[in-house]
């Protein structure tokens, strides 16, 4: 393993250093909060909102946010409309839980549908739902709401939903799907966690589903007996941060660790991520160990692991024109770190830098806005805000 900061240091002169093919399986590991992003500054574009998760930009420009205990709001031109969306479905609003993710069909101009990620249920019996529905904003309703999709069974505790929701090109879609938390929150009698490696559930998965919830034909598990077929990775132990690289036609994923070891993952179908069976993290507070390894053959490893605990969450792939240096980078929000890292890759899809840009707030989702501008959702206890980040 080797530490990103020694790759820094020497900027292109050591960037050289770092393996090429052959080493593409070995994490680049880091191990202090990196440098800062020079030549940026931040501006607040709204704020009020209360405990906001996802965001997502209309083709206008204006925007939709998630509130967890169950709201969904509209932001225009810097002013949050003071009424939320009627018809959002009702929401296990506690713990981890409540309204989560939300995402826009990709003929939202046509069609004006919607997806909503969500938990549902109560302390004791609660799971990861996904409903759609067409959103008037006239009317400031969603209608026409259906429940496309809810997780095989339900757990106790109010843990791990994952519940970030991606279109993919081909259409179809993918669902994060947390683990459930560490122990003491168990299933059937064993530590839930674990049924990150057992495929017979959808629980420390991530799903690819249809736009209607269903079993795309070509999904890696379909047809194996034993397996539920929506799934599409496994061993992940929660995902709230995932984005499309147009670039690389990849998908990436940053992923919470339990006491260090969060990961940044290159998604690829039909792969098990590792967790809990192999990890770079700890047991929380004893600090004993998890896994006996942190590698393992027939499992990915991520691109980056962070051992100063960032507790990543929204993930952007930078694509515009307001930052060219910037273009093809990866963009991960922190909430304990409460920065925003920026993940240089190479073309291949190589780590090969990382800065900060410090924020002091926690930061819950990173979104390319529709003007080529970087938008982070901040999850403050009080005025949480969308902020924007432009050039200095
Ligand atoms: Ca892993």
């Amino acid at each position: 393993m080797r530490g990103i900061g020694a790759a820094l240091l020497g900027a292109g002169i050591m960037l050289s250093g770092i393996p090429v093919a052959g080493a593409l399986a070995e994490p680049v590991i880091s191990q202090a909060p990196p440098p800062d992003v020079a030549g940026v500054r931040l501006v607040t574009v709204a704020q009020g909102f209360e405990r906001p998760w996802g965001l997502a930009f209309l083709p206008d420009g204006s925007m939709l946010v998630t509130e967890r205990p169950g709201r969904l709001r509209v932001v225009r031109d810097g002013q949050i409309d003071p009424r939320p969306v009627a018809g959002v479905p009702p929401v296990h609003a506690m713990g981890q839980g409540g309204l989560l993710d939300v995402a826009l069909h990709p003929d939202f101009a046509r069609n004006r549908t919607i997806f909503l990620s969500y938990a549902h249920g109560n302390a004791e019996a609660n799971r990861t739902r996904l409903a759609r529905g067409v959103l008037d904003l006239q009317a400031m309703t969603l209608r026409d709401v259906r429940v496309i999709f809810e997780v095989d069974r339900e757990k106790a505790a109010n843990a791990h939903f994952g519940s970030r929701i991606l279109l993919l090109p081909d259409g179809t879609l993918l669902l994060t799907i947390g683990d459930g938390g560490n122990p003491p929150n168990s299933l059937d009698g064993r530590p839930i966690r674990e049924m990150a490696q057992d495929r017979a559930n959808h629980i420390g998965k991530i799903l690819r589903l249809t736009e209607d919830g269903t079993v795309p034909a070509d999904n890696p598990f379909v047809g194996q007996p034993g397996v539920r077929p929506e799934i599409y990775t496994w061993g992940n132990r929660n995902n709230q941060g995932i984005a499309w690289d147009p670039i690389r036609r990849a998908v990436w994923a940053n992923e919470h660790g339990s006491q260090a070891g969060d990961e940044l993952n290159r998604i690829e179908r039909g792969r098990n991520y590792g967790w809990p069976a192999v990890t770079h993290s700890v047991e929380y507070r004893t600090g004993n160990q998890i896994a006996p390894a942190r590698s393992a053959p027939g499992m990915a490893d991520p691109v980056l692991v962070w051992m100063t605990t960032t507790a990543p969450s929204g993930l952007a792939v930078y694509t515009g024109d307001r930052f060219p240096a910037w273009r093809g980078d990866l963009f991960s929000g922190g909430l304990r770190s409460q920065d925003v890292r920026r993940i240089r890759l190479d073309a291949a899809g190589r780590v090969v830098g990382e800065e900060a840009i410090r924020i002091g707030r926690r930061i819950r989702d990173v979104r390319q806005g529709p003007d080529g501008f970087l938008y982070l959702l901040t999850d403050d206890p009080q005025g949480a805000r969308i902020l924007r980040i432009e050039p200095q």
